[in-house]
């Protein structure tokens, strides 16, 4: 008798298919004839997650048999995308479960297309945790996300006669095959109240935090297999619940309403995702998010570790924890609050703990990102945390002094507490004096951090600071939302480079073959037919396929300029206007972004790009040499499905803005050529992929700089430039809005009056650089060269090397490898 192959675990066709139809019975009740294509998906996703659970169950085993060090990656925001697609792809089985799928008569990509994405993130920070996540299992590093389960993430976008709507995202409504709640792992969160000080019997100073609400923290977890390896790491995300005491005492007073609604605002800490991307409102709930999360958090990683029976002072031994931006520099305090008030450590050594444990990744130099919390705010959330932050503050400047030598400017800007009309916590410097670490996420970031906002921290402890260029994850940004161009390069190449991006380059090789370009451009015009079909389909347009796909996809936001975009088409437009039988390049302009809610110029940049979409698209003179697309809620799935189409990648923002950019390097690597200032990691790329596969335009950082401290003037730009002042009357005459020539006035007047990110300055250069690019692309062989060069040189963006970067110089981490039992 032939014994069969394990149902949970085994990874052939057989297997497969007997492991969906289990699960279609005993986990969905169906049987094939009545099965929906949800309850197809969902018997997919339980076989692939037994899979899964076999490899985690040996990752955590091990991790802590070994007692092996543990990365901590403490972030508010996971963007993760769809986890199916990106699962078959690590575990190395996406041909046989399509095989598998197909023999039962059903069609995979159906059941991917069912999948709802996990938004727990605003853009691209959230997503850079994603893919460092994905990195961390792929070199088999010890690891565990800590984040929050919202239970609405980034909200659902929809355009409505040209203006964004907001809608809500109910992720879970179908279930979420990919977590398991562990019930059992809760931790009790205290918020707001009074501190009680006093004096215990053996004379030591007590305080006693008596607070005004507790919550409680559950664990869901979600394991993240790494590429054709065992490690399966943690996402541990915390939900928010009210206490079990909690309706006890209510209920002894008969006050049931009183109990019900304290239910509801246990529940809501965890319910919903700020969906500001790099402007502040300084809101009790959002403070409360960050700090039961990381509460939680330090809770759980103390007990692990001393579960293995080591001692609470070798804490940093166990975890190296990355704070992801200032979300979660409260655990800076909180730390202090557990090893000084819970765990009885007297301050100098909870502090050595405490700052050998942590480091801080700076992602922004926007001063409207930068967290601060009024101080009164603060003090009535986390009471105990504000007494404590004065006295690390107390200690810190009392050591900084010295060094400064009763400088007081300097002593203010490095206080963690500022003055003011009303006193308020800075958490940037909070991040600083509690980590032995300090990083940008790209060479220009890191060096515009040491020589201005952190410049006086970088005088004083220069040996904290590094930069760690950020990186994208290969596996979902090629493998997984380009198989096709991941053939064609595996057929060149092998498949060694989806581990190692490096190897690439033996592209290069290949650059000059004819044949070679011209599969490779297939590939692009295959991907840019499934584009338009899915623009068509969202969007009522019809592109042309041949038409140079511009494409500028990001949260939208003044600073990165999608108005400039939108001038450069108008003045195209007009060009056509003017000589009707002019040859152009035709064009596809591709924009796609979300605007936070409440930041009304984002907001009208989305109504304006619609408008002038409208009056363009149908103008019978432009004979579709030209369409404008906004293409509705930008998200994961969605940029998997626009990046590998793109011909062009717009990464405009005004120099020294963008801290790194990561779609920039998703786009380059599906063989976009960008066109981009000398800002973030564009300037990286244009070292990588070579000047020549680069279209430069703009003011530099420093320039940038200079023009604002000498009195920037955009008005006289609008006066000089023809096309640029053509473009600007028509937006504020109402040419593109039914002659509504209120509707964009206040970014007209904001352009010409302020225009805080030199819209107007950079205006020529970029129109002058886009004329580059077409005429480049006229040139069908040098721009499929082009485009395999910047494939082939963009190793050094991959997650994993930013990853390594963190581990050896940072984390001081080494990998594990995972050995499945039996
Ligand atoms: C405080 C709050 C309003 C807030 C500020 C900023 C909330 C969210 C943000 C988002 C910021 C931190 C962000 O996403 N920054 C982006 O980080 C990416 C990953 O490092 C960079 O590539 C990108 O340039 C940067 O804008």
């Amino acid at each position: 008798e032939v014994l069969d192959e394990d149902a949970r675990t085994g990874l052939s066709v057989e297997a497969l298919k007997k492991a969906i139809l289990n699960n279609l019975f005993y986990v969905q009740g169906k049987y094939p004839e009545i099965a929906t294509r949800n309850d197809y998906y969902m018997s997919l996703a339980y076989a692939v997650r037994d899979r899964l659970l076999q490899r985690w169950v040996a990752s955590v085993k091990q991790y802590l048999e070994g007692r092996h060090r543990i990365v901590s990656y403490l972030s508010a925001e996971y963007l993760l995308g769809p986890h199916l697609a990106n699962n078959l792809i690590n575990l190395g089985i996406f041909k046989e479960v399509e095989q598998a799928t197909q023999e039962l008569g059903i069609n995979l990509q159906w059941l991917l297309d069912k999948e709802v994405e996990p938004g727990l993130g605003n853009g691209g920070l959230g997503r850079l945790a994603a893919c460092y996540m994905d990195s961390l299992a792929a070199l088999e590093v010890p690891a565990i996300g800590y984040g929050i389960r919202y239970q609405f993430g980034i909200f659902e976008q929809e355009i409505r006669d040209g203006w964004q709507v907001e809608d809500t995202d109910n992720w879970l409504r179908r279930g979420n095959p990919w977590e398991i709640a562990r019930r059992e792992l809760n931790y009790e969160v205290k918020l707001g109240g009074y501190v009680q000080h006093y004096m215990d019997r053996d004379g030591k100073f007590r305080s006693n935090w008596i607070p005004e609400l507790t919550v409680k923290g559950v664990a869901y977890d979600t394991p993240i297999v790494g590429y054709k390896v065992n490690t399966t790491n943690t996402l541990r995300l915390w939900k928010s619940e009210a206490p079990k005491s909690f309706d006890f005492q209510s209920f002894n007073s008969g006050d049931y309403n009183n109990a019900v609604n304290q239910k509801i605002i246990c529940e809501n800490i965890s319910k919903v995702l700020y969906p500001n991307d790099e402007t502040l409102s300084g809101k009790i709930l959002r403070l409360q998010q960050q700090y039961f999360f990381v509460s939680c958090s330090l809770q759980d990683m103390i007990g692990i570790h001393l579960r293995q029976g080591e001692k609470i002072e070798d804490f940093n031994v166990t975890f190296a924890v990355q704070l992801n931006d200032t979300h979660p520099a409260i655990a800076i305090a909180e730390m202090m609050r557990l090893l000084v008030d819970e765990y009885d450590l007297e301050w100098v050594d909870a502090w050595r703990v405490t700052t050998r444990s942590f480091a801080y990744t700076n992602h922004t130099l926007l001063p409207e990102a930068l967290e601060t919390w009024d101080l009164e705010l603060f003090g009535s959330v986390l009471p105990r945390h504000l007494e404590l932050i004065y006295e690390i503050n107390r200690r810190f400047l009392d050591e900084v002094t010295i060094k400064v030598y009763g400088n007081h400017n300097k002593i203010n800007s490095l206080s963690i507490i500022g003055e003011g009309p009303r006193k308020y916590i800075k958490m940037a410097n909070l991040a600083c004096a509690g980590s032995f670490a300090i990083n940008g996420v790209a060479a220009l970031h890191t060096e515009l951090l040491k020589s201005t906002v952190l410049k006086d921290w970088y005088a004083l402890y220069p040996e904290k600071f590094s930069n760690k260029t950020n990186g994208v994850t290969p596996r979902r940004w090629l493998v997984l939302s380009n198989p096709k161009l991941t053939s064609l390069i595996s057929g060149k190449i092998g498949e060694s480079w989806i581990k190692h991006l490096e190897e690439l380059k033996r592209l290069e090789a290949f650059a000059d073959d004819p044949e070679f370009q011209k599969a490779w451009m297939d590939v692009k015009y295959e991907m840019k037919k499934t584009l338009a079909k899915k623009i068509l389909n969202r969007t009522g347009i019809k592109v042309n396929p041949d038409s140079l796909f511009d494409v500028h996809v990001k949260r939208i936001h003044e600073y990165k300029r999608q108005h400039l975009n939108i001038l450069h088409v108008i003045a195209l437009y007009n060009r056509i206007k003017k000589n009707p039988s002019l040859e152009i390049v035709p064009r596809t302009f591709i924009f796609a972004g979300k605007a936070a809610p409440g930041y009304r110029m984002a907001k009208l940049i989305i109504k304006l790009i619609n408008s002038v979409g409208e009056i363009v698209n149908n103008d019978p003179d432009v004979m579709d040499r030209l369409k404008v697309v906004f293409f509705p809620n930008y998200n994961v799935s969605n940029a998997q499905v626009i990046y590998p189409a793109a011909d062009l990648s717009v990464q405009i923002s005004t120099a020294g803005k963008e801290a790194s950019g990561t779609g920039n390097m998703k786009l380059s690597m599906n063989g976009a050529i960008t066109i981009g200032t000398l800002d973030g990691a564009n300037v990286e790329i244009r070292e990588a992929v070579g000047e020549e596969n680069f279209f430069l335009f703009g003011l530099t950082a420093e320039e940038v700089a200079k023009k604002k401290n000498e009195g920037y003037n955009p008005y006289s730009y609008y006066l000089e430039n023809e096309e640029l002042k053509l473009a600007i009357d028509q937006i504020a005459s109402g040419y593109f809005s039914h002659l509504d020539d209120k509707i964009f006035k206040d970014l007209v007047d904001n352009l010409l009056y302020h225009d805080p990110f030199l819209v107007l300055a950079d205006f020529a250069s970029y129109v002058a650089s886009q004329e580059q690019a077409a005429e480049a692309f006229k040139d069908k062989k040098s721009w499929a060269k082009m485009s395999i060069l910047n494939t082939a040189r963009m190793g050094k963006f991959s997650s994993d090397r930013s990853i390594r970067e963190y581990c050896d110089e940072i984390w001081k981490v080494k990998s594990v490898p995972v050995h499945l039992n039996g």
